[in-house]
């Protein structure tokens, strides 16, 4: 083996991930209620060129031929996310046989082609009807999530070892009740914060509807979206920033669920804002997990501006870096800092990455698409995964994002992070240089040379 070789450990999983909204398109057949992602991206002005869910990638109606390609690709894992609103099309009450038919025929085509099914219960379609209750601002959405859960676990209970509940509830709360940028589209602190609590509760009360529901030895785990955060210059107050930016991003999620508190210094910064948190609700979001996802694209640079965010930190792109078509700075070592940081403060039993991967603007010539700053930066991302994993880090898998191009949410379908492109106009579907490498990863358990 040449020095330069990263073969990973034995069982290391190597998957890739989509959400349904992103993918399923479909979002009026099988009994599909609306979520909130329906209802603002058919609003005007939300969404780049006014592009929609609708559609998508078609993916509902072609899961033969999507599991064809992760087994192209040699995939042993796939994440995907179940909509709410197939399973209650109205929030709650009576679950869509037709909505849970789908996710069953999706994970015994994967088993079928030996392909784990790595579900996510909440990737952001909140039911539509919830939304009216109050949505993520209410309480009682929080229990909505727990029948939610026990409902898909009875229907996919035995097919399914790996359970997500909740994808990056940071982004739902904040992009979806502070800046506006997502559904429900509010801007309000206090909602935000509350939200953030009672995604955190359903988290909660989806364990555990999944741990009483599925057999002995499922796992159940979060993914968060995190990052190490780093002053943007020398100053202090540069220095304080990127601890209050840490402590907003990563401490307030990491925290309640690993040691069921949260972070005080921003509890009293937020003040009369703070989440509305009930007797009893901590010990129960800090249940014990099987295992953490984390999301990792960027490293979160910031300045003091006490005019930014409601921490005071302006996030930046540091000069002179190389950045992604959304801007984030490329920054490999990241992954590794911030799965040594997770190990080191908080020591979950196993860790995934859940989600890593880029948007670059490829175009397929000739029936090919040759994405080579794709293929540079899932390789670099490895390398610090497996770095992570020398330094004693238990990480057990690694899922790209995305399988396929898709709808990137408020940039719609203008930013293209697959390691499939996707021509939207026919669904055609074309296997990346990225992808072809990446089959090789999946091959070789590793990265050679
Ligand atoms: O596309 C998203 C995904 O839905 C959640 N994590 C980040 C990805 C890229 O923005």
């Amino acid at each position: 083996m040449a020095a330069a070789d990263a073969i990973f450990p034995e069982g290391f999983v190597w998957g890739a991930a989509t959400a349904a909204y992103q993918v399923e398109g479909a979002v009026q057949e099988g009994g599909r209620g609306p979520s909130i992602w329906d209802t603002f991206s058919h609003t005007p002005g939300k969404i780049l060129n006014g592009d929609t869910g609708d559609v998508a990638c078609d993916g509902f109606h072609r899961v033969p031929e999507d599991v064809a390609l992760m087994g192209e690709l040699g995939l042993g894992a796939y994440r995907f996310s179940v909509a709410w609103p197939r399973v209650f099309p109205d929030g709650a009450g009576r679950p869509n046989a037709a909505g849970l038919d789908f996710y069953r025929r999706l994970v015994d085509t994967l088993r079928a082609a030996g392909i784990e099914p790595y579900p996510t219960l909440y990737h952001w379609d909140l039911p539509q009807a919830l939304q009216d209750g109050g949505g993520w601002a209410n309480r009682d959405t929080a229990k909505r999530f727990g029948e939610y859960a026990q409902t898909v676990a009875t229907a996919l209970g035995g097919g399914v070892g790996h359970w997500t509940t909740i994808n990056e509830p940071w982004v739902a709360a904040f992009l979806g009740h502070l800046t506006g940028n997502h559904a429900p589209g509010v801007r309000n602190l206090r909602t935000a914060l509350a939200a953030a609590h009672h995604l955190l509760l359903a988290h909660a009360e989806g364990t555990a509807a999944l741990r009483a529901e599925l057999p002995a030895g499922s796992a159940v785990g979060i993914a968060l979206n995190l990052a190490p955060v780093e002053p943007a210059g020398d100053a202090n107050a540069d220095a304080e920033a990127a601890d209050r930016q840490d402590a907003y991003l990563n401490r307030w999620f990491l925290d309640p669920l690993f040691r069921g508190t949260y972070p005080d210094d921003l509890l009293s910064r937020f003040g009369e804002d703070a989440p509305p948190v009930a007797a009893g609700d901590l010990e129960r979001i800090a249940a014990p997990l099987d295992f953490l996802g984390i999301n990792y694209y960027f490293r979160s640079v910031v300045a003091h501006d006490p005019t930014s965010s409601p921490v005071g930190a302006r996030q930046l792109t540091p000069p002179g870096r190389p950045t992604t078509a959304m801007g984030w700075e490329v920054y490999p070592e990241g992954l590794y800092e911030i799965l040594t940081r997770v190990h080191r403060d908080y020591a979950p039993s196993a860790l995934y990455v859940t989600e890593n991967g880029a948007a670059f603007s490829d175009r397929p010539t000739d029936g090919a698409v040759d994405d080579p700053d794709r293929e540079a930066y899932l390789h670099d991302h490895l390398l610090q995964a497996y770095r992570a994993i020398e330094a004693g880090v238990p990480l057990r898998g690694y899922f790209a994002w995305s399988l396929l191009d898709n709808f990137e949410w408020a940039f719609g379908y203008a930013r293209r992070f697959g390691i499939v492109h996707v021509d939207f106009a026919t669904q055609a579907r074309t296997i990346k240089r990225s992808g072809r490498w990446y089959a090789g990863v999946t091959r070789e358990n590793g990265v050679r040379g």
